[in-house]
């Protein structure tokens, strides 16, 4: 196995991983993997032994090389690395790490950095779609200082907007996997969705709860994570995505009207952990599904007027605004949503 890699330790959105160019990293999976959950500490649930932080949202790695597609500039593969099992998957993709893979490219000499703003075209291979950003690069050097805020993350930092185009269907290779707006699972309406990251979408109602418990509550309520999980199994092979025992997504969402002036509140489970707030493609497929006439987001969602529709997903520690496209037949085309990153640490990681 390898002993050291060389590693930036990013914040990325309101997550936190290790990033590295793909040529510094075994080529052969196993090996690779191996050496990831050796360098996170897992599987253990304090990750003692490693860099992760105990938590999915900081055990995460960014791995990025220069593309050789037409018009793209990197080329981005997110793992996830199981905390207290050890599994690596690539099941899923991330917009949250996604956020730290401008500068990073940025930094390591794989994207020239342009005067005053650099635009980095990133293509995502956990799903083959496109996301671009824009990087603050005053004297052509990446800043991560700045004055935009995020909700889930303390201070300040320089903003990188995040667009992305043609995230329908994702993994699940279609927005809605099982051809409906809503199915019954367990007895309970539910909207199986995939604009950028395969959500189940369910009344909080429904789940026995109010919606707006803390994370810390819900963690601690073991009959709402068995009937979350009895759903998810079931709606897996429902949404393409197979058996989904060992598998990150779909990501459980429950959702209640807005109580911070927003369009939806929520709490996500990611899956068996509930997130401090909400991913980004998570809470891109969320506000999607606020906008489908049969899903049970619909009804509680406050929709503004437009075809340009500024949604703030509201979930435990704050909200997250998207920023949707509507084309003519309804559908959300381009989705938007601001981030910031900073450069933790830059050296060597040793397994
Ligand atoms: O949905 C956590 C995160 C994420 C994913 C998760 C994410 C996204 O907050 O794009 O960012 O859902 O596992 O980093």
């Amino acid at each position: 196995m390898s002993k050291s890699a060389r590693c930036m330790w990013m914040r990325a959105g309101t997550s936190k991983g290790a990033y590295f160019l793909a040529d510094d990293l075994p080529t052969d999976t196993t090996e690779r993997d191996a050496f990831l959950l050796r360098i996170m500490g897992s599987p253990d649930p304090r990750q003692i032994d490693g860099i992760g932080g105990a938590d999915p949202l900081t055990s995460k790695v960014a791995v990025v090389r220069k593309s050789d597609r037409e018009g793209v500039d990197v080329d981005y593969l997110f793992l996830q690395v199981f905390v207290d099992q050890a599994i690596v998957t690539d099941a899923q993709n991330c917009g949250n790490i996604l956020a730290g893979v401008g500068p990073f490219a940025i930094e390591r000499g794989l994207v020239t950095a342009a005067e005053g703003e650099t635009t980095v075209i990133i293509f995502m291979e956990n799903t083959a779609q496109i996301a671009i950003e824009q990087v603050p690069t005053p004297g052509r050097k990446v800043t991560y200082e700045g004055d935009a805020r995020i909700d889930g993350v303390a201070g300040t930092a320089s903003a990188i907007p995040v667009t992305f185009s043609d995230t329908a269907g994702s993994s699940c290779g279609a927005l809605l996997p099982t051809g409906n707006q809503f199915d019954i699972i367990d007895g309970i309406a539910v909207t199986c969705i995939d604009n950028g990251m395969p959500v189940i979408v369910i009344n909080a109602a429904d789940m026995g709860i109010t919606g707006t418990e803390s994370r810390e509550m819900l963690e601690q309520n073991e009959l709402l994570k068995a009937k979350l999980e009895s759903i998810r199994l079931q709606a897996g092979p429902m949404m393409n995505l197979g058996d989904v025992t060992n598998k990150s997504v779909p990501k459980m969402t429950m959702v209640s009207a807005p109580t911070h002036g927003g369009c939806i509140s929520t709490r996500t489970f990611i899956p068996h952990r509930c997130h401090a707030s909400i991913g980004v493609l998570g809470a891109v497929s969320v506000a999607t599904a606020c906008i489908l006439p049969g899903s049970p987001a619909y009804t509680l969602a406050n929709i503004p007027e437009g075809s340009r529709k500024v949604l703030a997903v509201e979930h435990p520690i704050g909200e997250m605004t998207v920023i949707l496209d509507i084309n003519s037949e309804g559908n959300a085309d381009n989705a938007a949503i601001l981030r910031t990153a900073r450069k933790l640490f830059d050296g060597e990681v040793f397994a």
